[in-house]
Order: C-alpha cells, then structure tokens, then sequence
C-alpha cells in the first residue's frame, strides 16, 4: 500500500471560517482534543491504513505548523516515509496564491511528480473521522474506477452545505455541489437504517482517490483553469470518467468552522465519543512532548478531558475539553469549555513579577466562571472574571474574543484584567 498511493491534504485556504483561531496560525496547526492539531487527524488515518507518503497544502507557512510536523513525524532512515508542507509559493510562472483547492493541487504537482504512485489521495484537513484507506482503494480497484469519491448519507438540512450526487450500482451518474434548490430530485436510496435518520442524501466528503494519469491530465491539460474540486473537476468528470462512490456510514464531521469545532472538541467528553480516542488500532499521532501528569487538587471533574501537564484547583469543571499545561485556579467553575492551553510554564519568579505589574498569570484566575467558551493558547484571565456564552450574546469581534453562535472565542495570548466580564 504504502507506495502505490501518496496523499494530499489540503490545508486551508484563507482560513476565515476558522477566524481568529486562524488569525496566527495555518488552519492544520488550529489545536484540537486538548493535545492534538488537526493536520494531525488526516496524518494519523494516512499512517493508519499504511499511506505513509503525505504533502500538506497549506496558504501559509506557519512557524507552529513546521514545529509540529518536524518535532512529530519523524520517520525511519530505512523508509521512504514522510510529511512534507507545501506553502503557496510565488514562481516566475506562476504569481498567484492557490484559488482554490484544484489549483492548490496543480501548484504542487511538480513536487509531487518525481514520487511514483499509481494513486492519489486527496483529503480535506478539517474533518474529523476515522477511515481505513485501504478498504477504500479495493473499493476502486474493484470496480475499475478512474475517480472514487467518499460519500456519507445526510439530511435535507445539511445538503446544500455538500457536493450533492445520485449512484447506480456503486457509480456516480450525477452530481451538484452545495445545492441551493431542488433538493426533491437528489434523493438516493441510502437504505433502511439512514432512512429512518432522514439521511436519504449522499453528500461528498470531499476525500477523492485519483488515478495519477488522470489527475494530472485533468490539472495540466482538460481543466487546466480550473480553480475547484467540488465546482469543477468533479462535476465534469461525471459521466465522463468512471467515478465511484465509497459509502461510508461511521462518525465524519467537518469542523470548518467555530459552532461544528466547539462541539467536536465538547463531545469527545461523552461517555462514548463518537469519535474515539481510546482505540488500540487507530491510534492518533501528535507530538511526543515528556510533559508532567495534570496535578488536580480540590475541583470536581465531570465529563471532561485533562491534557498532560495541567495544574488545576478549581471547583468545578464540567463537559469540558483542558488542553496541555492549563493552570486554573481555586473556586473557578467551567461548563462547557474547550481551553487550548499554554506553549509555557511561567516560573515563580515570573508570577512573583506578574503580581507586581498587575497582570494576570498565564492561564485561569481564581473564582471565575466561564461557559460556552474556547479559550485559544497562553491567555492571561484574571481573578472573578466571567465569560458566559450562550443564545443571549449576538455575533461580533473586538481585539480580545470574537463570538460566534454564541460560542466565546478569546483570542490567542488575550489578556482580561481581574473582574473582566463578558
Ligand atoms: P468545502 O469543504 O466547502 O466542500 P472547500 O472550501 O473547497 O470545500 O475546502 C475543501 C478543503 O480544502 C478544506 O479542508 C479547505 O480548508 C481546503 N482548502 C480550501 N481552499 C484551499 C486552498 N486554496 N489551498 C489549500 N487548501 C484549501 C468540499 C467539497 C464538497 C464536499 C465537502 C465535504 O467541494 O463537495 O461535500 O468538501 O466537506
Ligand atoms: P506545542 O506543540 O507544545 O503546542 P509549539 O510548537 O506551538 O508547542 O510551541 C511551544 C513551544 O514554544 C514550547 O515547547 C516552548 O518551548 C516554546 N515557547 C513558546 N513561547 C514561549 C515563552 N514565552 N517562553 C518560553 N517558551 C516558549
């Protein structure tokens, strides 16, 4: 397997959906689970079904994205393994950034080129599932197919969000990406079970199998302008190609923007996640960072995830997602959070001048109570400060959170004084 298929992950475009979690950071560095970073989710179901050749398309060449792929996917001098990041780069032929996901992938043909591979995997970087690629190229194998699409059944309300298409006999016969109208005449027979959901649409996932030929004639030659999978490419190879398509019916959530990223994080604190973490066999890969165990004193945990190196005394902390050396302090209350953590430790000293300067110590204060919340890395909240999400907040940005559906998002290393109240 490992050298019949190489994959490529896209990245990110602007990365706005994901804003501000992306304001200084490439979409594949954006920390998930606590530990994790979400290029990680595609790497690990790459290495988990023997693809161990990967390109990571991303807009921006973020320090933290290098970081992490250098310090994580270190691979045997014996394999011909690896992660490469691939940045939209200005070339004399080429001034442009990436438009679109198709041209991100015809911008990094000529380093995927000199790798020989009879396929290529083509994934989104911002979904969270678990699937075994092999099971997928013997479903394109077997049917002979020139394109294989990865297709899941979902409900009237989440079709025009997807690539929309009709199957006979396992083959794609028609496709439309993210219907506005119409939707009556794109129902499929997903069978009973999706049936009986209201899942009676067979929506893209937006993971393609290319034969390499095919892939690269269609970039450099047939759609040589075309800027788009979903809008271009895939539609006009229905029909004309033989595409297939591989359902799929387990867990698989696209968490590109803030509301589907925040109940992605929260629900991984259910008493059987959807998407588990806790599995022998498809084990998801990070960095190796020897941090201490959480020290937990006096609080009252309920349905949530500690990362490794965290120092917590609060009261209570409940469907909540702690991310890596988080320091909350005494008599806080957190429900429904998802903390990112801190890059450091601050030292005694460090605090000792801290307290002199009136600023807050790195992490949580003491007697805070935060709801609804993602609280990005290295934030500094003070003593008795509030932070309640919910339906009574409307949208907005200001230079230290922005709120989306009602989801608080404080920015990256934001500040809030003792008493702040949001
Ligand atoms: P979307 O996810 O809406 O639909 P798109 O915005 O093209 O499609 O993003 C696909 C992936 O590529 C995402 O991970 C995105 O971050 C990344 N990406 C976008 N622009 C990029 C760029 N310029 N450079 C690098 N990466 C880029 C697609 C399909 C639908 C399908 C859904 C399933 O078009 O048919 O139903 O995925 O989620
Ligand atoms: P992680 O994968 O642990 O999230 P990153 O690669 O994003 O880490 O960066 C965290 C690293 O950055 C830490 O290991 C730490 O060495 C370093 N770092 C960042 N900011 C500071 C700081 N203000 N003081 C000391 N170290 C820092």
């Amino acid at each position: 397997m490992s050298k019949q298929m190489l994959s490529v992950i896209l990245g990110g475009g602007a990365g706005t959906r994901l804003f501000p979690l992306t304001a200084s950071r490439s979409k594949p560095a954006v920390p998930i689970a606590g530990k994790y970073r979400l290029v990680d989710i595609p790497i690990s179901n790459c290495l988990n079904s023997g693809i161990t050749r990967m390109f990571v398309l991303t807009m921006y060449n973020s320090a933290s994205l290098n970081r992490h792929i250098k310090n994580t996917y270190h691979f045997s001098a014996f394999s011909s393994a690896f992660v490469d990041i691939l940045a939209a780069e200005q070339t004399p032929d080429n001034p442009t950034w990436f438009q679109g996901t198709a041209d991100a992938v015809r911008q990094g043909l000529r380093h995927i080129a000199p790798f020989d591979s009879e396929y290529i995997l083509i994934l989104s970087g911002d979904q969270l599932y678990q699937i075994d690629f092999q099971e997928m190229l013997f479903n394109h194998k077997e049917k002979g197919a020139d394109i294989t699409i990865a297709t899941i059944p979902v409900t009237e309300k989440e079709a025009s969000e997807f690539g929309i298409l009709k199957t006979e006999e396992g083959m794609i016969t028609a496709f439309t990406e993210k219907p506005k109208s119409g939707l009556e005449n794109w129902v499929s027979d997903t069978g009973d079970e999706m049936r009986a959901k209201g899942k009676v649409y067979l929506a893209s996932m937006g993971i393609y199998i290319f034969n390499r030929h095919l892939l690269f004639d269609l970039l450099q030659n047939e759609n040589k302008d075309a800027a788009d999978f979903g809008k271009e490419i895939i539609p006009q190879s229905i029909n004309k190609y033989k595409v297939a398509s591989y359902q799929y019916e387990g867990y698989w959530e696209d968490i590109g923007n803030i509301p589907a990223f925040f109940h992605a994080n929260i629900g991984l604190t259910k008493d059987i996640p959807e998407f588990n973490l806790f599995d022998n066999n498809k084990t998801i890969y990070t960095r190796a960072r020897m941090l201490p165990p959480a020290k937990v004193s006096g609080t009252r945990l309920d349905h949530s995830i500690i990362a490794d190196g965290c120092i917590i005394n609060a009261a209570h902390i409940e469907n909540s997602v702690i991310g890596i050396r988080s320091r909350i302090g005494n008599d806080s209350n957190l429900t429904d959070v998802y903390i990112m953590g801190s890059d450091y430790y601050e030292t005694l000293e460090d605090i000792a001048l801290d307290l002199q300067h009136g600023i807050p110590q790195l992490g949580i204060g003491s007697r805070c109570q935060i709801q609804n919340a993602i609280i990005d890395k290295n934030c500094r909240i003070g003593d008795d400060v509030r932070i309640i999400g919910g339906a009574h907040i409307e949208d907005g940005d200001s230079p230290l959170y922005t709120v989306k559906d009602g989801i608080v998002v404080l920015k990256k290393g934001a500040v809030l004084p003792n008493g702040y109240t949001i």
